[in-house]
């Protein structure tokens, strides 16, 4: 098997990257487009491979579970290596016909109206459940995190600009790993790689897993553990205004907001390196969210896109705001009512982008089913079966995750 000499790579990589697009084609990126992506391939291609060019291919499979930034460092990537061509049907449209076509925006929550008593909070109680229940993502303004975030972008790109032998101390395969600097979506499962690199960084018992976080940039851990308490109660606080949009009060929700208080956390700190050919791939595929509530925070390059009334939704990011959605554990809770929808990230040619999306649920080992106060046989009968994490790890390890939608396996009801 041909390894690849990581010290190697690690000196080539002292520098910040600089564009993709901005290099000659080296041979390396003419061979790593040979293979492209074609329907049938295999079929039409009987001849056994020879030894050489299967090294070679494992080669590169390596070259590319270094991720996305790694790959521009080493000295530049003029065309979209074969393993992120997506296929046609999934790829994403043009922006500018996008742009046209959809027109829609999602909905803008200002906290502080939330925060006012009387009137003011009513109406932002009802713009939120109309929001749950009709897009599952919204903006919110006016919500405090704002200094946090700026030094949360900040910390998160000069990570993503660290010599590669830095950021390769927390690569792991391993996607249960509470600290894990990993590439693409679900790397096990992955037909097709994603234009994406990320760090993800569990935060249950914050105190206790900051000394296992990376140690560099040195500010990182104070900055980063600080941006996730911010965000966990603004997690506790929507979810408080939720329960109380929703109809839920009285021990059930006191037994939610304590679950909330001890809930898991999980920052996922993701980069999209500037792309060569960036309407053959996508940073993420569509997906749902793990969990209640994902707080998310992007720069001013935008990529997320939502689905909405069957269309995408570019969401513009307002300048100090958070993105917030509804994850598929608050479908379930909901029984329906909340909707988990279907988000991805394209990428562009111009441009790295940084988001990082904090994930929140209740403690790993509750099991998630419809509350009983929205639940009756006549009206609104049970929807989705009880979950739990073990349940939806299982999912991500399997065949099965390769559909990105671990919802629809706990739905008991189509309608
Ligand atoms: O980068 C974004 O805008 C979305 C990120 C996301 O969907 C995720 O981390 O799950």
């Amino acid at each position: 098997m041909a390894i690849l000499d990581l010290n190697q790579a690690m000196n080539n990589n002292n520098t910040t990257a600089p564009p993709c697009h901005a290099h000659a084609a080296p041979a390396s990126d003419q061979r790593l487009r040979q293979a492209e992506w074609k329907a049938g391939d295999d079929a039409d291609n009987p001849n056994p491979r020879h030894q050489a060019d299967a090294e070679e291919e494992e080669e590169e499979e390596e070259l590319l579970l270094k991720g996305v930034r790694h790959l521009c460092e080493r000295g530049g990537i003029t065309r979209l290596p074969a393993r992120y061509v997506l296929p046609p049907s999934d790829r994403p449209a043009p922006p500018d016909h996008h742009q046209r076509t959809s027109g829609l925006t999602i909905p803008v929550i200002d906290l502080a109206r939330l925060r006012s008593p009387g009137a003011g909070r009513a109406a932002a109680l009802v713009e939120l459940d109309a929001a749950c229940r009709d897009y599952g993502f919204f903006q919110v303004v006016g919500h405090g995190v704002g200094v946090g975030g700026g030094a949360m972008l900040d910390v998160a790109r000069r990570f993503f600009e660290l010599p590669f032998g830095e950021r390769a101390r927390h690569m792991s395969p391993d996607i249960r790993a509470p600290v894990r600097y990993g590439t693409s979506f679900n790397q096990l499962n992955d037909g097709v790689l994603c234009w994406r690199d990320f760090l993800k960084l569990v935060c249950d018992d914050l105190d206790g897993v900051v000394p296992s976080w990376p140690d560099a940039p040195a500010d990182l851990r104070e900055v980063v553990s600080a941006y996730a308490r911010s965000c966990r109660r603004l997690f506790r606080e929507l979810m408080e205004a939720a329960l109380e949009a929703i109809g839920i009060g009285g021990p059930g929700a006191g037994e939610v907001l304590a679950g909330c208080d001890a809930g898991s956390q999980m920052l996922m700190v993701n980069c999209f390196p500037a792309c060569p050919e960036p309407d053959l791939t996508l940073g993420m595929p569509p997906h749902s969210d793990y969990g209640f509530l994902t707080v998310l925070l992007q720069d001013q390059v935008n990529g997320l896109e939502v689905r909405h009334a069957d269309s995408w939704v570019l969401v513009d990011p307002i300048p100090g705001s958070l993105v917030v959605n509804v994850g598929d554990h608050f479908e379930m809770y909901s029984n329906g009512r909340y909707k988990s929808v279907l988000h991805r990230v394209r990428v562009n040619s111009a441009r790295s982008r940084i988001s990082v999306a904090s994930l929140h649920s209740l403690p790993p080992a509750r099991v998630i089913g419809p509350a009983p106060e929205l639940v009756d046989d006549d009206k609104n009968p049970r929807r989705y079966m009880d979950t739990d994490l073990a349940t939806f790890l299982d999912y991500l390890s399997s065949a099965e995750g390769k559909h990105k939608s671990f919802l629809q396996t706990r739905r008991l009801l189509t309608s």
